[in-house]
């Protein structure tokens, strides 16, 4: 197995700090953690890329070139490193495979307007409407802050949502269900895991901490659940800073993806 450090912070609009330090932390820290809850040991490599001072454009054709020559042997698991990191690293993905689902973990919907380039504001929005997937394979969960024009966006695309509410009404096991069941048309799955799809008394270190999210258990839950899923292929962490407790549970979650991986 690969793990892939994305040390990249060009999409994040200039808005947060210490994005691209993330992932060398995290790693760092698994150093903490034996076994994972299941019992295994992962079994990995690290590997990285690191932003280009060209700009966004260039580092995104990194990240892609770098994404697709992994693909081509392993099982693609990345940490970022803001939000705009998953367009080219699912772009690498689609191209390879084909049925795709995308479930995609986060408080926001990621679909802004487009502003150019895939940014963490719009990034969703680009991956849809470039056709990388198609819409009613996408599906986002622990939504609680959006825009009118995601709302119209999200409605129209018929991208499958469970929100934060819904979660918190159905439960976490019986969303996991529809998820799966939901999942049942796609032969090849990217998860994508904002960090700040978790509740900000878990997770602070991240740039728009929404309240009331995921406990960091109910996070798990997910994660453990999708990384038993064979046609799940793809993993990446995002969003998450400098903020020691939130690298922690970042370190935890990852630690815990590749451990049921095995
Ligand atoms: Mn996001």
């Amino acid at each position: 197995m690969i793990l892939l450090k994305v040390k990249c912070d060009q999409g994040n609009l200039k808005k947060k700090e210490g994005l691209k330090d993330a992932p060398d932390l995290i790693v760092k820290d698994f150093k903490n953690y034996f076994l994972g809850e299941n019992g295994k040991t992962p079994v990995f490599s690290v590997e990285e890329v690191k932003q280009s001072s060209q700009g966004i454009a260039k580092t995104h054709e990194l990240i892609f070139n770098k994404a697709n020559q992994i693909l081509k042997k392993s099982f693609l698991t990345s940490i970022g490193g803001d939000h705009s990191i998953t367009h080219p690293l699912f772009k690498a993905f689609s191209k390879r495979f084909n049925k795709v689902g995308l479930v995609y973990l986060d408080a926001h919907a990621d679909c802004e307007n487009d502003t150019g380039l895939p940014t963490y504001e719009d990034v969703l929005r680009r991956i849809i409407s470039e056709g990388l997937v198609k819409p009613w394979n996408v599906i986002l969960i622990g939504l609680r802050n959006w825009t009118e024009q995601e709302k119209r966006f999200i409605e129209q695309s018929k991208i499958k949502v469970f929100s934060m509410k819904d979660v918190a009404n159905e439960g976490v096991d019986e969303t996991i269900e529809a998820v799966r069941y939901l999942l049942s048309r796609c032969e090849n799955v990217y998860a994508s895991f904002d960090i700040d799809v978790v509740d900000p008394a878990f997770a602070p270190g991240t740039g728009w901490p929404e309240p009331c999210g995921l406990t960091s258990r109910e996070a798990l839950q997910f994660v453990q659940a999708l990384a038993v899923l064979k046609k799940v292929k793809a993993f990446d962490l995002v969003e998450a800073n400098t903020d020691p407790t939130t690298i922690h549970l970042c370190s935890k979650i990852l630690f815990e993806y590749l451990s049921h991986k095995q």
